[in-house]
């Protein structure tokens, strides 16, 4: 559709020059009286197509209303979100984001935004109605989009949690700087990322984080707040002091601030406009709060009757579409050009949904499909259409599955350090980063002499904010770069939870068109002492998780080959570092090769027998080696190497030989992984059973500190062997 013609109005200076503060109803006296004519010729090029606005706007209005008047009733649409008011906005933003490159991270009332990017009006009904064919295959949240870029912006896999959308967008934004700047990428040079929000999504760890990551790094970010009054129905000044949190932002060095009314057309256009320019050109990041009424309930269910009638009606005086009715027509379109488009996109609208509910419903036969990559019928790997290096190409060099050891032994840290080392040399897009790994080499030494070697653009200090580091480790993933981020201790994986688990969902809910293979470095596990900070293992947790790899090496060698496979791999990994391994003499190996990888979900036999199977990994692999030989009895000893996938034919087919089965794990016993694989040894090798499946844990406490306590939880060579000893006399 053309444009028209029409005036347009100065575009306002940025950090809250533009308008004063006018709390979060933005209503407001003041509001720049617009058509300014002498400037129209300056910024007529860069002006909306408000028709396509206006017709996206009534298609918009219209998907809202059939949801909420016929198929929310029907039990079509299960969840419902309106975008009434917010709506205006996001289309006129949408306008700006053409580069091909730029990555927005939208959440559940981004619709509208959704439709200025192209996605479909069938689409965009589908996905609520959770057909067959829509953007999760029936997986997700009907508001939840992403969209694969192919030559357009990327819509960032969103999630439900609040906040969540920040940091990955914030590592979309150090991933242009990277490809751009390093990768020398000049396609990358003018994108930028863009993250909405909610006026109450300002108040979570997510935004802050994010904040922090933009400013202290200078990235082309721009943070785009609505401000709609309140998070479901709690009031702005309870997310933020005096509930603007654009005004409390003023002062923070770093981030250039705009805010005004997102009803008024003129105003929302200069500002959008001014906002996204600012980004791309200056490449600072720029926070543009928008206050619109939330003409709806916050979501389908809801009846807003925390809010006073006077307050309803003040929002309905505000609503956009009104105020683009009075600044269109007549200057800009006749009422009956105003009247046709909307009849135009209602008639397209009631189509769209008519053919959406004529499309099949998902394949309940798929639905265990894509937690990891998979592979075809043909043969060849099922690659998600987006994120990480495969679906761009990259190969690697040809891997070896026998280690071909070199010289003397080198304990598991050296070990870490050499082919995370040899793996930045031969990969130009693998960054390492998180706290402390930059000069000082990270507080354990993995990363001892990186940046010296690769660059600060390689290899760096984070902020201290873990869900920074895991969030901002999914951005770079979508954005085709492999991010290795350290986790100083696993309990201080506790504030990225979030991240953590929304990356090893994504390939799933988004029914294999996102991946981010990310690979978490994490140490944990008692050394000289233990506390309840530094020595956690809890490993389980990612096994317990969806989506995630999970490598628990014992030794140098399955380090190397382990770590080498998860950096070649295609699926987010969590590397578990044992300190105690770190510098142990038992876990010493030669170096194994550059380019030995070892494949996830082959256990070793480290001793074989015939009495009794023992099965274990990590740190305890050492001592139920030592119990094995001290306890007369004939027992294989299993190390699984990984838990996500583990061995279950080894460890089945030796209890099967054995008759005999004792789990041994540093972990807590309730819950632990020792259930799970004494659950399925329960099932397959139950009338193999010569005695019940033991278990030997720490108990259900967290790891004490002093070293008397910790020796009395944690299973000793000497209870090992006790253990060893009474079940083979059963
Ligand atoms: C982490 C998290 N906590 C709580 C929720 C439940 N919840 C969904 S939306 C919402 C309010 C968000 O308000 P705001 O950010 O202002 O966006 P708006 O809905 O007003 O556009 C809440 C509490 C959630 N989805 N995620
Ligand atoms: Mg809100």
């Amino acid at each position: 559709m053309a444009s028209p013609a029409i005036p347009f109005p100065p575009a306002p200076a940025p950090r809250g020059a533009a308008t004063t503060d006018r709390g979060s109803e933005g209503a407001a006296p003041g509001v720049p009286a617009a058509h300014g004519l002498a400037h129209a010729a300056a910024l007529t090029a860069a002006q909306p197509d408000w028709r396509r606005i206006t017709y996206l706007l009534r298609a918009s209005r219209a998907l809202d209303d059939i949801e909420e008047s016929r198929l929310l009733p029907e039990r079509k649409v299960l969840y419902q979100f309106s975008a009434r008011g917010h709506d205006f906005a996001q289309l006129v933003l949408g306008q700006y984001l053409t580069d091909p490159h730029d990555g927005v991270a939208v959440y559940y009332r981004s619709r509208p935004l959704m439709l200025a990017l192209g996605v479909g009006l069938e689409e965009a009904a589908a996905g609520p109605l959770a057909r067959s064919g829509s953007f999760s295959e029936g997986r997700d949240i009907g508001v939840v989009f992403n969209r694969p870029g192919k030559g357009a912006p990327t819509v960032l896999p969103a999630c439900g949690g609040v906040g969540a959308q920040y940091t990955p967008a914030a590592g979309w934004a150090q991933a242009i700087r990277y490809r751009s700047e390093v990768l020398r990428d000049s396609g990358y040079d003018r994108s930028i990322a863009v993250v909405l929000g909610g006026d109450a999504s300002a108040a979570t760890n997510g935004f802050w984080s994010a904040l922090t990551i933009a400013t202290t790094l200078h990235l082309p970010m721009l943070f785009y707040i609505e401000d709609n009054g309140f998070g479901i129905s709690v009031p702005s000044d309870l997310q933020t002091p005096g509930g603007n949190i654009a005004a409390n932002l003023r002062s923070f060095p770093g981030i250039a601030i705009l805010e005004g009314d997102g009803a008024d057309p003129c105003e929302t256009a200069s500002l959008a406009q001014r906002a996204v320019t600012m980004v791309r050109e200056d490449r600072t990041p720029v926070l543009l709060r928008l206050t619109v009424p939330r003409l709806s309930g916050h979501s389908g269910q809801d009846t807003q009757a925390y809010k006073s009638a006077e307050r309803v009606a003040r929002e309905r005086e505000r609503d956009p579409l009104s105020r683009l009715h009075g600044y269109l027509v007549p200057g800009i379109m006749t009422e009956t050009q105003w009247d046709s488009l909307a009849e135009t996109a209602r008639n397209d609208v009631g189509e769209a949904v008519t053919r959406a509910l004529a499309r099949p419903q998902p394949d309940s036969g798929r639905v265990t499909r894509y937690v990891y990559c998979e592979t075809g019928s043909d043969g060849r790997l099922e690659l998600q259409e987006q994120g990480g290096l495969a679906p761009e190409g990259v190969a690697f060099p040809v891997a070896n599955a026998e280690p071909r050891p070199q010289g003397l032994r080198i304990n598991m840290m050296t070990a870490i350090r050499r082919t995370l080392d040899v793996e930045l040399a031969c990969n130009p897009r693998m960054v390492v980063f998180g706290e402390d790994v930059g000069p000082k080499g990270g507080v354990h030494g993995a990363t001892l002499g990186l940046q010296e070697k690769y660059g600060a653009a390689r290899v760096f200090d984070t902020s201290l904010s873990e869900e920074g580091i895991i969030g901002r480790a999914v951005g770079m993933a979508l954005a085709g770069l492999l991010p290795v981020a350290e986790i100083q201790f696993r309990k201080y994986a506790d504030p990225a939870a979030e991240q953590l688990n929304d990356c090893g969902t994504m390939r799933w809910r988004t029914n294999n068109r996102f991946a981010a293979p990310i690979v978490v470095r994490m140490p944990g596990g008692f050394f000289k002492c233990g506390d309840p900070w530094h020595s956690q293992t809890n490993e389980v947790a990612w096994a317990h998780g969806i989506g995630w790899r999970v490598a628990v090496p014992s030794n140098a060698e399955d380090a190397v080959g382990l770590l080498r496979g998860s950096l070649r791999g295609n699926d987010p990994v969590i590397f578990f570092e044992h300190r105690a391994m770190l510098d142990s003499a038992a876990a010493r190996r030669p170096y194994p090769g550059d380019s030995y990888v070892l494949p996830f979900g082959l256990a070793r036999i480290v001793r074989s027998g015939s009495e009794l199977t023992v099965v274990t990994w990590g740190a305890m692999v050492e001592r139920c080696e030592q119990a094995a030989a001290a306890s007369g009895v004939d027992v294989e000893v299993i190390d699984l190497r990984t838990l996500s996938p583990w061995d279950r034919t080894a460890v089945v087919t030796s209890v099967i030989k054995t008759h005999r089965c004792l789990i041994v794990h540093e972990d807590n016993l309730t819950a632990g992984f020792g259930a799970e694989i004494a659950a399925v040894l329960a099932k397959e090798a139950f009338f193999n059973l010569d005695a019940p499946i033991e278990r030997l844990t720490m108990p259900d406490i967290p790891s004490p500190h002093s070293p008397v306590l910790l020796d009395e939880v944690v299973p000793s060579v000497g209870r090992i062997t006790g253990v060893i000893q009474q079940l083979a006399s059963l």
